[in-house]
C-alpha cells in the first residue's frame, strides 16, 4: 500500500511540474541590443527568411555596420527573424532609415509559428512605418492579426522623414497593451497605444521586415533591441506547452496504467 502511494505521489508531482515548468520557461527571455559592429556575425543571431540583408558601414546609426534589406523585382519583401527568440512582454525597437521611396518599414511582434516566411500572414502584432515625404504622404499603423483577420489598431499620419534614422519601437504590457510608435533624433515623439481585450498570449517571435526592389534606394536597420518586461504575458490563466501536453499525457497514461493493474491484482488475490 506504502508502495502504491508513493507512485501516486511522484505522478502527480510529475503532473505539476510539467504544467508550471514548461509554461514558465517559455516566457522567460534574455534582453539584447545588436549594433551588427562585429561583421559577419549577426548571421548567427539572425535568420533570413525572404531576400537579402548585408552588412553596409553607411549609413549607419551606431559605429560603422548596419544592415541593408533589398528584395528583387516583383518580391520587394526583404525580411529577417531573432533566431532562437520567442518572447511576449517587453520593449522591441530598431533603428531604422528609409531611403526607397515607394515603400517602409515594419516590424512584427509575438509572431505565431507558422510554415510562412511572411509574418504579415501569421497571428501576431504589427508596426509598419512610411517617412511622409514618401510615396502616398507615408503611414504610421499599429495592426494585429488573430485566425486570419488583420485588424487596425490604430494610424496616424508620420512626422519624420525620408533618409532620417529613427527609433521605431513595440511595448508590450502584462495587463495586454500593445504601443507602437517612434522617436526622431530631434527628441520629437509620438505613439499609437491600444488596450487589447483579446490579447495575443502566447510568446512568439521577432521579426524586421522592409519592402524595396530593384531601385537603386534600399531601406537600412541597425541597433535592434529587446528589454524585457515581467509579468503574466496578457493573462493570469496559465497555459500548457506542447512539451507540457506531452509530458501530461504521458503520465495521465501512466496513473491509467498503474490503476488498471492495481485493479487486476486486487482482483486476482480475490478469486
Ligand atoms: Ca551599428
Amino acid at each position: 500500500m506504502k508502495g502504491s502511494i508513493k507512485v501516486f505521489r511522484g505522478l502527480l508531482e510529475g503532473w505539476v511540474v510539467s504544467v508550471f515548468a514548461f509554461t514558465a520557461t517559455a516566457i522567460a527571455q534574455a534582453p539584447f541590443c545588436d549594433d551588427f559592429e562585429d561583421g559577419n556575425g549577426w548571421q548567427s543571431r539572425w535568420t533570413s527568411v525572404i531576400n537579402t540583408q548585408t552588412l553596409v558601414s553607411s549609413p549607419a546609426h551606431s559605429g560603422s555596420g548596419a544592415l541593408k534589406f533589398r528584395g528583387v523585382n516583383g518580391n520587394c519583401h526583404s525580411v529577417m527573424y531573432r533566431t532562437n527568440f520567442q518572447a511576449c512582454n517587453g520593449e522591441y525597437s530598431t533603428w531604422v532609415n528609409q531611403q526607397h521611396f515607394e515603400a517602409g518599414v515594419s516590424m512584427f511582434v509575438l509572431v505565431q509559428p507558422g510554415l510562412d516566411p511572411h509574418p504579415e500572414f501569421r497571428d501576431r502584432y504589427g508596426l509598419y512605418l512610411a517617412a511622409q515625404n514618401s510615396e502616398a504622404g507615408g503611414t504610421f499603423n499599429l495592426n494585429k492579426r488573430v485566425n486570419g483577420v488583420i485588424t487596425t489598431l490604430g494610424s496616424k499620419a508620420p512626422e519624420f522623414q525620408m533618409n532620417e534614422w529613427i527609433r521605431m519601437f513595440m511595448r508590450r504590457l502584462p495587463d495586454g497593451t500593445i504601443i507602437g510608435g517612434y522617436e526622431r533624433q530631434n527628441g520629437f515623439r509620438d505613439s499609437l497605444i491600444f488596450l487589447d481585450p483579446n490579447p495575443i498570449i502566447t510568446p512568439g517571435s521577432f521579426y524586421i521586415a522592409s519592402c524595396s526592389d530593384v531601385f537603386p534606394t534600399d531601406n537600412f536597420f541597425d541597433d535592434v533591441c529587446f528589454t524585457p518586461i515581467s509579468g503574466p504575458c496578457g493573462s493570469t490563466i496559465p497555459t500548457l506547452s506542447e512539451w507540457g501536453l506531452i509530458i501530461f499525457s504521458l503520465l495521465l497514461l501512466g496513473t491509467i496504467v498503474f490503476y488498471v493493474r492495481k485493479r487486476r491484482v486486487r482482483t486476482q488475490s480475490i478469486t
